[in-house]
């Protein structure tokens, strides 16, 4: 069946090249890794290429990404790179069954792919960041070349011989005219010595990636936080409902929503950590350690933190206790003043290690609020994950205009002088939080037993407070619900109310009305470009 078996032949020969594919892609990541984990974890190019793909998503994609993957996101990102990777690696392993050079080459495009994305990063750190990409294309073109050769080799030899199966008949070492037997091993040992090889190094990388991070985590690990000048009062008792399944006031750290656009954590040293002050209006510039901040006198607050990604019902949002440096206090130091003073600055850039931008009204965080530089969550400083070593929060402002993490420089400007990071892609310059509500219990599609049924959750208007909270049973009337005590005007409210329920579908509905008297206003709007809007309803059937 000499049909049935070059069939078979092509196609083996076929599946070899995609294997070479894929192991010359496999040796270029692993290689890459190894060389960002000795020169700048951030460099590798799975991180620079996702970070590229990030900042260039248009912003209803990102939203629907943040939408449906939640905070996989990033995750899903990766292994969409890795699947598209994959892809192209299969592609160039049978274009190099034909055409080594050609397939080596095609593999050195992406080094310098890479290397594009690398120095382009905000975060670069100049043309060093180019490493891993070239040494990962440079091994990955070699590991392609090789593997070509030895699975052509064989496709050389084997349309002139019907290998039988079994050990290979011993005329093949002999037989200089068929060595096919000889090739197949050839590719194999290749192919096993290529995974071995690129498997170490990327072993090897992830652990000089991690001895890297060791010093910023010991660094962590050691840090004592002083004790508040300004402590935040007890947390009135009755603020948390004895309700089931309402979110808990404080959030704990590991429970905190997490949204930003970094693909590695960054893992900044607190030691070699440094916050510059600088720009339009200020006097005095200067830069600041970690212990200078610490040895002013701090302030502790409970705050409610929102995404302006969180949709109606969504869970962007917690509160914790933050331990801080009042910011207003360290401007006015560096000679700042807030437009209402006649100051020339009105947006306040904040800059973090991994080079993202973030903008706030300096009026907002001059004008009283607890605006601050934080460096405690929850009695702990900050996880690496919320900002470690410090971070910016102003309470009344959605997360994207003020709660830079990782945060290292502030800069003075104007509104008309700088677009930071979001307000390039479209979201809003200025974004106060919208007064929200939020039914946490019962769930969507819950099925509640008839009876009294406790309805509860959450209501925010940061910096406003909540005053009042209804809730709507169908197209019934509107009914006060009963409020938690009000910690501060910063921080979300708890509601509940009982609801006699009766068999039947219903819709229930809430809204709040906040500190100036502003009811939630039912307009729904998407969250681009300044928050959703509108009132958050579950539909649930009592049996
Ligand atoms: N460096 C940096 N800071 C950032 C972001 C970011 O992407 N990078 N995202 C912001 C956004 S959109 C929000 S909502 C908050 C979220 O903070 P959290 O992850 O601690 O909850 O961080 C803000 N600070
Ligand atoms: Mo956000």
């Amino acid at each position: 069946m000499p049909g049935v078996s070059s069939f078979r032949n092509t196609l083996s020969h076929a599946a070899r090249g995609a294997l070479a594919g894929l192991l010359a892609a496999f040796t270029a990541l692993a290689v890459a890794e190894l060389v960002a984990g000795l020169v700048r974890p951030a460099a590798g190019p799975v991180t620079v290429v996702g970070g590229a793909v990030i900042d260039r998503t248009p912003p209803a994609m990102k939203d629907f990404a943040i939408r449906t993957f939640g905070e996989n996101d990033k995750t899903v990102l990766q292994l969409g790179i890795l699947a598209i990777l994959a892809v192209l690696a299969v592609a160039l392993g049978l274009l190099a069954l034909a055409h080594r050079r050609v397939g080596a080459a095609g593999v050195l495009l992406f080094g310098i792919l890479g290397s594009a994305a690398a120095v382009s990063r905000p975060d670069s750190t100049g043309i060093g960041d180019v490493l891993p990409s070239i040494a990962g294309a440079l091994a990955g073109a070699c590991a392609l070349y090789v593997l070509a050769s030895k699975a052509q080799v064989e496709a050389v030899r084997v349309p002139g011989s019907v290998p039988a199966p079994g050990p290979a008949p011993a005329r093949t070492r002999t037989d200089g005219a068929d060595t096919g037997g000889w090739s197949r091993r050839g590719f194999l040992a290749a192919a096993g010595v290529t995974t071995v090889a690129a498997a170490s190094a990327g072993a090897l990388g992830r652990y000089f990636t991690r001895r890297q991070g060791r010093g910023a985590v010991a660094s962590r690990e050691s840090l004592v936080l002083p004790a508040p000048a300004s402590p935040a009062p007890a947390v009135p008792a009755g603020v948390q409902l004895k309700v089931a399944d309402v979110s808990p006031f404080t959030t704990p750290n590991a429970d905190f929503y997490r949204v930003d656009t970094a693909l590695t954590v960054p893992r900044v040293d607190a030691g070699t950590w440094r916050l510059r002050i600088h720009g339009k209006g200020v006097t005095r510039p200067r830069t600041y350690t970690l212990d200078q901040l610490l040895a002013r006198p701090l302030i502790e607050r409970d705050i409610t933190l929102t995404c302006v990604s969180n949709e109606v019902g969504g869970p962007y949002i917690g509160t914790a206790r933050w331990l801080g440096v009042p910011l207003a206090a360290l401007l006015e130091e560096a000679g700042v003043r807030p437009p209402s003073k006649r100051g020339k600055a009105d947006q306040l850039v904040a800059r973090s290690v991994d080079g993202m931008t973030l903008g706030s009204p300096v009026e907002d965080v001059m004008d009283g609020r607890d605006a601050m530089l934080a460096v405690g969550m929850n009695g702990q400083p900050l996880p690496f994950d919320h900002g470690f070593p410090v971070r910016m929060l102003v309470p009344g402002l959605y997360g994207y205009v003020s709660a830079c993490k990782w945060i290292t420089d502030i800069e003075l400007t104007t509104y008309d002088a700088y677009d930071p990071y979001w307000v390039k892609r479209k979201w809003a310059r200025r974004a106060p939080i919208k007064t929200q509500s939020r039914i946490d219990t019962p769930k969507p599609f819950g099925r509640p037993a008839a009876g009294t049924v406790t309805i509860a959750g959450v209501a925010w208007a940061q910096h406003r407070g909540i005053t009042r909270v209804d809730v709507r049973i169908d197209d019934g009337p509107w009914q006060d619900a009963d409020l938690a005590p009000q910690a501060t005007v910063d921080t979300w409210r708890q509601w509940s109310y009982r609801w006699n329920a009766a068999p039947g579908g219903h819709t229930i509905t809430v809204r709040a009305t906040d500190g100036t008297g502003t009811l939630q206003t039912e307009q729904r709007t998407r969250t681009i470009p300044d928050g959703a809007s509108g009132w958050h309803s579950v539909f649930v059937t009592v049996p």
